[in-house]
């Protein structure tokens, strides 16, 4: 909502309140954007995003800036997504991964091994790949603004560590409300259970799962290491965060400000990264010096297994044209 000394007039457009009538509306509206992550307080995707509302709060001097909301206190994940379609949330750091059944293009990027590795997904995101998926996000009232790292995803689980496919045999493993996500946990044999994140840690605990799937900073904060010892670097799925704007939010702008908001958005990616890097290291030695127990694998027996899905979710030929190009990508 682009709320405080703003009225928004039947046509949609911004007109200055009565308070400041007589003095230029455009030196005076000021906009805080609401923004949405489930993460807590200082998980680099929420300070990202702060960082990237300075800068609009800086180059506006304070006509524009962002309140982020974390721990999901506007929601969990595939909830806020409608939310900000619609307007009542203005900004949105969230997963690919909830938007796979939404937009075909988005679950490319989640595909298990599509990515070599760090450096390969970057690339792929940063370029005109990255564009064209961001660009698809317009067909359903949102503004793809950036991409951010996640690390990757590996399994981990309160019964065993996982070495093969057929150690995972008729786990029960939590993923994110994708039909991708699903579809990969079943190529490997194991029940997938999709649920929200906040849900994960007491459905570990109470065993009504035995794991789930993520990286090593969620892995830390959710402490979901302390109920699911078991880390298997199966490194399966490079899923990337996007930061989508409502498109109703971003077409209250006008062009100078909407090119100042993805301006500032594209320069945020620089920051999280930095601030990725190092959480994640941070975070890997948290858990191992809290117990978790942890174990590399062979992937090919991951990769075979996990071919499947490539049949089922990369179907027409654009999405088979962007898998080959991401392949020949170095
Ligand atoms: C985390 C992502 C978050 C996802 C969460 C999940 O940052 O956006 O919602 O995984 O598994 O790594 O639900």
């Amino acid at each position: 909502m682009l709320t405080r000394r703003i009225f928004v007039s039947t046509a949609g457009a911004i007109v200055a309140s009565p308070a400041i009538i007589g003095r230029p509306a455009a030196a005076q509206t000021t906009v805080t954007l609401r923004s949405t992550d489930i993460h807590p307080d200082g998980y680099p995707t929420i300070d990202a995003v702060k960082f990237m509302g300075q800068l609009l709060e800086q180059r506006t001097s304070g006509r524009i800036k962002i309140n982020v909301f974390h721990s999901a206190q506007l929601g969990q994940e595939r909830d806020t997504i409608d939310q900000t379609r619609f307007g009542v949330i203005d900004m949105n750091r969230i997963n690919m991964a909830p938007f796979n059944n939404l937009i075909a293009s988005t679950n490319i990027p989640s595909l298990p091994f599509i990515f070599r590795s760090v450096a390969h997904m970057r690339n792929v995101m940063d370029g005109a790949i990255g564009d064209s998926i961001l660009n698809d996000f317009s067909a359903h009232g949102l503004v793809g603004l950036a991409f951010y790292d996640s690390g990757s995803r590996s399994f981990y689980n309160s019964k065993r560590p996982i070495t093969t496919p057929a150690d995972m045999r008729g786990m029960k493993i939590r993923v994110q409300q994708s039909d991708m996500f699903v579809a990969l946990v079943q190529a490997l044999g194991a029940n997938a259970t999709p649920m929200p994140f906040g849900e994960v840690f007491t459905s570990l605990q109470t065993g009504v799962i035995d794991g789930a799937e993520n990286n090593w900073p969620s892995y830390e904060s959710t402490r979901h290491f302390e109920v699911a010892k078991f880390y298997s670097l199966s490194e399966h799925s490079l899923s990337p965060e996007v930061l989508v704007m409502s498109k109703r939010s971003f077409d209250r702008f006008n062009a100078a400000d909407q090119a100042l908001v993805r301006a500032a958005a594209k320069e945020s990616v620089a920051k999280m990264r930095e601030l990725w890097d190092a959480r994640e290291k941070a975070s890997e030695a948290k858990v191992r010096a809290g117990g978790a127990v942890i174990n590399t694998l062979e992937k090919q027996p991951f990769i075979d297994a996990m071919k499947p899905v490539y049949d089922r979710f990369v179907t027409d030929a654009k999405m088979k044209e962007l898998v080959a190009r991401i392949q020949a990508l170095t």
